[in-house]
């Protein structure tokens, strides 16, 4: 049985933020309830860039009458003139008397200035109800508002002994229905999905979202230093998603015509031989690319691991062992450490149990 308080209707304001992951670009996700009375007069969730943030339509539910009322709100509401007007000031205008706000907004533009305008105006402010599973839920946003760079997710799917093929190449399938659904929805909920040209050569991807319901694809993005990918390939061909190959100069400057002449966008990152990675996650973060799915090879992930580009770890274990030593790839590939204790390790664990597979996700530190 619930306890009528604070935090459940926080959770709410949550439960609708977490409902909008992925389709609010480089925006975090929010949620807002109004109560008055003991009941609840309005609720608003921010769903796309550009458009009205989760206080707004909270406040337009409530129609005028949320004079003495009490907002939750997942994130602080902001302070400036962003692409629509400050929410601080709407919460004061409304006449709220009290903010229960989840976690502060980093973005340097709001960073307590929102709190602070409530609280010149006496409006009651209670700041970190279920502030971690706030943090956890804006994680992608907290990164590009502090950095300009994505947000990088690792997913990978292997056997037990960290194989994501066996020595013959074969890789189809490692994990379980449950575990290929749960990547759909973190395709839809990044705006990026990266691969290696290898990848591309390899299996020919689409690289899509496919769920059960109609979701959003990401854009692809193909790291490939020679421009090696074919011009008849999914993600050059197809038309389902916007495409961009990150090069170097050293380049084929004629299959790089090709390229853009099939829409295909060539983002060119370092002199050469391979891609400077940094400097690539730097160039999608100023085309306001905020978040990235990656999806290896292994060299690609052992790469990004190793130049510390990844946020998130995403694990799938499937309860199988197929062996054949350097022939068959691993999650990893990357000269590697010579003591344990260099060992990258994961921080903030989660563990799932997906029928006979386990994800297991945290953050890298090293
Ligand atoms: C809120 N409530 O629902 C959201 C907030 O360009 P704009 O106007 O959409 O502003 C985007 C910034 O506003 C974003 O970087 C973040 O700091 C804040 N987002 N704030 O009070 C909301 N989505
Ligand atoms: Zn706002």
């Amino acid at each position: 049985m619930d306890t009528i308080n604070d935090e459940f209707y926080m959770s709410l304001a949550l439960d609708m933020a977490e409902r909008a992951q992925g389709q609010t670009g480089i925006n975090p996700v929010v949620g807002c309830v109004v109560v008055k009375d003991g009941a609840m007069i309005g609720l608003g969730t921010h769903l796309q860039r550009g458009t009205g943030h989760a206080e707004v339509h909270a406040l337009n539910m409530a129609a005028g009458k949320a004079q003495g009322s009490t907002a939750y709100v997942t994130l602080e509401p902001c302070s400036h003139y962003g692409k629509t007007p400050p929410c601080s000031q709407r919460l004061i205008d409304e006449g709220l008397a009290r903010v229960v706000v989840a976690c502060e907004d980093p973005n340097p533009e709001v960073a307590g200035r929102g709190i602070e305008m409530l609280r010149e105006q006496g409006i009651e402010v209670e700041v970190g109800l279920l502030r971690n599973r706030a943090l956890r839920l804006n994680e992608k946003f907290i990164k590009y508002i502090l950095t300009k760079q994505p947000f990088v997710t690792l997913k990978s799917a292997s056997t037990l002994d960290g194989k994501i093929a066996t020595k013959t190449g074969d890789s189809k399938w490692i994990s379980n229905g449950e575990a290929r659904k749960i990547v759909h929805t973190l395709r839809h909920r990044h705006q990026g999905i990266m691969v290696g040209v290898n990848t591309v050569i390899a299996d020919n991807p689409s690289l899509t979202t496919r769920m059960e319901l109609p979701g959003l694809s990401p854009i692809r993005i193909v790291i490939d230093s020679a421009l090696r990918i074919p011009l008849n390939s999914s993600v050059v061909c197809d038309g389902l998603a916007r495409t961009i190959v990150v090069t170097t100069e050293a380049a084929d400057s004629v299959k790089k015509a090709a390229l853009i002449a099939a829409g295909v966008q060539v983002v060119v990152s370092g002199a050469g031989p391979r891609v400077d990675l940094q400097a690539a996650m730097l160039a999608l973060g100023e085309m306001e690319i905020g978040s990235i799915l990656l999806e290896g090879g292994g060299t690609l992930n052992g790469a990004m691991l190793e130049s510390g580009l990844i946020d998130r770890i995403i694990l799938f274990f499937a309860p199988k062992i197929v062996g054949g030593g350097a022939a068959a790839a691993g999650t990893f590939t990357f000269p590697g450490v010579e003591w344990m204790r260099d060992a990258i390790t994961l921080e903030g664990l989660e563990v799932e149990v997906l029928g006979d597979n386990v994800c297991i996700s945290g953050t890298p530190v090293r």
